[in-house]
């Protein structure tokens, strides 16, 4: 799967001029409707960053940030880097100023594929961070990850849980832990089977790692299978970018469907529905809530958007770019979007399927940050 994702990039470039023409088209489109206030380079990323994938806020209320290194093999290829780069969390601290927070050592890796695969985080109740080390296209077995955090610093990494397919974003309610699977089953064309699973926090443990069952079908799977959702099979990507609001309602990004479920459940956690909450997207990935806005961020990665989702269901476009290199600031294939204060960070995930309707064409240095002020 590593070897299909980096096919597809290679790919990608041979579609360059084919896709600038409709991207130019799509940027006027939007500038015609409405103009936005571009976003700004937050960061430009060192050499040891490529791909940043995902945030949270830690307990200090920095913004941490995971950076897989998918781009390891092409940065090496096209000689942008050396070397490839471990993977990384990074640090957005109250000045914006970005440091590396933990760099993962050899104890860390997966023992069959050698490698970690850092993609969603959250920070638990218990003040440490949860990873979900997904391992799909690296060739090992995917993992929940708890990164052992004392007086804001990282001191450790255990592994709590095992076993899941595509292990995507990860958020905490209460006591419990919930993480997107991404594919569960898929038939391409057809429908993708995706869903959240829910775990207590006194089932994770390092001595005794939980162990998930693989998931048969829709009769025969892990009890902690949460919710499923079945989507259109055009990508092979279900259930993607996870939160909670204020009140709990679960909402979970359906990538191939462009669309956000809700999910409700009551006092004792026994899930209540699950509805269509908001639709419109090409195929969108991370998802935060923000308390003090009362909304949810979300970013478009196949249409290099970011997203404002009001609690009626709503999007407003808070900023959208043609195919860049982010040079200045400007999206490029933002994989998630985390609010602070008045401040939207996005990180540049930078991934390249070769997709038609897939804006961004090739991951490309450099590596960003993006901010986005919210006049609000
Ligand atoms: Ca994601
Ligand atoms: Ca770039
Ligand atoms: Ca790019």
């Amino acid at each position: 799967m590593m070897k299909q994702f980096l096919k597809a990039t290679a790919v990608s470039l041979t579609l360059l001029s084919i896709s600038a023409c409709s991207v130019t088209a799509e940027q006027l489109s939007t500038t015609n409707s409405e103009p936005l206030p571009p976003s700004q380079l937050l960061a430009k990323l060192p050499d040891n960053y490529n791909s940043p994938a995902s945030f949270t806020l830690d307990a200090y209320n920095n913004v941490l940030f995971t950076s897989p290194n998918l781009h390891n093999d092409a940065f090496v290829k096209q000689g942008l880097v050396a070397k490839p780069a471990t993977p990384v969390i990074g640090m957005i601290d109250a000045n914006d100023k970005v440091t590396t927070w933990y760099t993962f050592k050899p104890q860390d890796m997966e023992p069959t594929s050698g490698t970690v695969v850092p993609m969603g985080l959250a920070k638990g109740p218990d003040g440490n961070i949860y990873i979900a080390d997904m391992q799909l296209w690296a060739g090992g077995e995917s993992r929940i990850l708890r990164v052992n955090v004392s007086e804001g610093k990282a001191v450790g990494v255990d592994v709590v849980a095992k076993g899941l397919a595509f292990p995507n974003a990860i958020a905490w309610y209460g006591s419990d832990l919930y993480v997107s699977d991404t594919v569960l089953a898929t038939e391409q064309g057809k429908s993708t089977t995706s869903g959240v699973y829910k775990v207590n926090i006194s089932e994770l443990s390092a001595a005794n790692p939980l162990q998930f069952s693989a998931y048969k079908n829709a009769q025969t799977h892990d009890q902690h299978l949460f919710d499923t959702f079945t989507s259109n099979g055009s990508l092979g990507f279900g259930a993607n970018g996870l939160t909670f609001d204020t009140q709990g309602n679960m909402y979970t990004g359906i990538m191939e469907d462009g669309s956000v479920i809700k999910t409700t459940q009551d006092e004792n956690g026994n899930k209540l529905s699950s509805t269509l909450f908001a639709e419109g997207m090409v195929a969108n990935d991370g998802i935060h809530w923000d308390s003090r806005t009362q909304a949810l961020y979300i970013t478009d990665l196949f249409d290099n958007a970011v997203y404002r989702i009001d609690l009626d269901g709503s999007l407003a476009l808070l900023a959208k770019n043609g195919n860049t290199d982010g040079a200045n600031g400007e999206l490029d294939a933002p994989g998630e979007v985390i609010v602070r204060g008045n401040k939207a960070y996005v990180n540049n995930f930078d991934a390249a399927f070769g997709a038609p309707n897939m804006v961004n064409t090739t991951p490309d240095m450099p590596v960003t940050i993006s901010v986005i002020n919210l006049n609000d």
